[in-house]
């Protein structure tokens, strides 16, 4: 598991160098944009069940087979589990766009996920589904530019979209 630094040493060690001028750059301007990035963290964080109960709720009117009998959501039982799966997830890409490394995510959280699935019979493609709803709701309220001092968070939003484009293609 690694931070933005750590992999920027790690990288170095293995070339045998110095950290460059230009992870240098990279990691400085982290670290002065730091606040958009704990805003981000904290803003997803205090919205989780929205963001998950909202994303199933839209999972669940689009695939309606999932909730059916015979549905692999179908019991209060593989519910709970399908809404924990979504909770978990969005629980490690806070931890990636916090930590600004997605090896956490995968690590931890991707790793192996599909064989699960697989074995389990879950859908992956419709977890992938769930994960791209959790995407926009999360980007829709970081980004959401009222009652914050105002700045460009483009690169961070699409850093934050990446980690969970990263989950939903390791499921789907
Ligand atoms: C992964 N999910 C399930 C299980 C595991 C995971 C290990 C089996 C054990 C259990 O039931 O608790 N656990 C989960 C995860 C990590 C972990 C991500 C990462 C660290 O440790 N069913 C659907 C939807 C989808 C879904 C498409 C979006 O129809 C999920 C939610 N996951 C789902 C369901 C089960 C499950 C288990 C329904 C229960 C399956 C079953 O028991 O038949």
């Amino acid at each position: 598991m690694f931070d933005a630094f750590t992999k920027v040493v790690s990288q170095a060690d293995s070339r045998g160098q110095y950290v460059s001028d230009s992870e240098l750059d990279a990691l400085r301007n982290m670290v002065a944009e730091g606040n958009k990035r704990m805003d981000t963290v904290n803003r997803i964080t205090s919205n989780a069940s929205t963001i998950v109960a909202d994303a199933a709720r839209s999972l669940f009117a689009e695939q309606p087979q999932l909730i059916a009998p015979g549905g692999n959501a179908y019991t209060n039982r593989r519910m709970a589990a399908c809404l924990r799966d979504m909770e978990i997830i969005l629980r490690y890409v806070t931890y990636a766009i916090f930590t600004g490394d997605g090896s956490v995510l995968d690590d931890r959280c991707l790793n192996g996920l599909r064989e699960t699935y697989v074995a389990l019979g879950v859908p992956g493609n419709s977890v992938a589904a769930g994960v791209q709803k959790m995407k926009e709701s999360a980007i829709s309220i970081a980004n959401d530019r009222s009652n914050v001092t105002q700045g460009d968070c483009s690169s961070l939003m699409s850093e934050l979209g990446s980690y969970f484009d990263r989950a939903a293609s390791a499921v789907g």
